[in-house]
């Protein structure tokens, strides 16, 4: 079983490394951001909540989506390759719950992906991103708003992993295949 974390800023490429991942490896792909627009679309209780916080640029609170992502994995069953956690951990907060999340389901965490970007080309994706996406959170003010809630409130998830001995730094700019490429490399190691 391979079990992933995939992170970095917003615009960083998770959505689409994640993708390519679960075509190659057969993980089961669980992204909080695609859970949240999924309730924001259907109108649910929880949807409008996390409208509230997501159109400003805020993560939604910890607890909120914490429950969430239990009962995705449970759901899951234990009969899979493994599971690729996309948007999650946000807070340090997070870090620390799934660690006892998996614990109690006899799993582990095998490795965070780092994906690193520079700041001018996270802008530039997101913008070109929000000319089609409709949502609410792709226009300059709110990215800039996510980038610095990014730096403040996920940064320190990166150092947690670090401390574990579980973090992969990964060059995020180029073409998407390049990067892909860099992510390979890691995971072969960790097969
Ligand atoms: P997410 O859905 O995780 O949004 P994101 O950071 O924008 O990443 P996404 O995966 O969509 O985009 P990607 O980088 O792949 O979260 C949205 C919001 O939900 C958060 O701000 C927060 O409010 C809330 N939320 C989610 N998880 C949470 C949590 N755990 N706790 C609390 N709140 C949470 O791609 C961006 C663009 O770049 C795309 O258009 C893509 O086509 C393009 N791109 C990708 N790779 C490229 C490359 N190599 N070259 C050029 N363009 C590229």
């Amino acid at each position: 079983m391979l079990n992933v974390i995939i992170c970095g800023a917003p615009g960083c490429g998770k959505g689409t490394q994640s993708a390519l991942i679960v075509e190659k490896y057969g993980l089961k792909h669980l992204s909080t951001g695609d859970l949240l627009r999924k309730e924001i679309a259907e109108k649910s209780e929880l949807g409008q909540v996390a409208d509230s916080y997501i159109s400003k640029g805020q993560l939604v609170p910890d607890e909120m989506i914490i429950d969430i992502l239990d009962k995705n994995i449970e759901a899951f069953g234990s009969d899979i390759n493994g599971i690729i956690l996309d948007g999650f951990p946000r807070t340090l907060a997070q870090a620390e719950a799934l660690e006892v999340m998996m614990s109690k389901k006899g799993k582990k965490i095998d490795t965070l992906l780092d994906l690193n970007v520079e700041k001018a080309e996270l802008i530039d994706r997101l913008l070109k991103r929000g000319i089609t996406s409709g949502r609410s959170d792709d226009n300059l003010e709110t990215i800039t708003k996510r980038l610095a809630v990014y730096e403040t409130q996920t940064t320190p998830v990166s150092d947690f992993y670090k401390k574990l001995e579980k973090y992969s730094s990964i060059h995020g700019m180029g073409t998407v295949d390049e990067i892909f490429g860099r992510i390979e490399t890691v995971l072969d190691s960790k097969k």
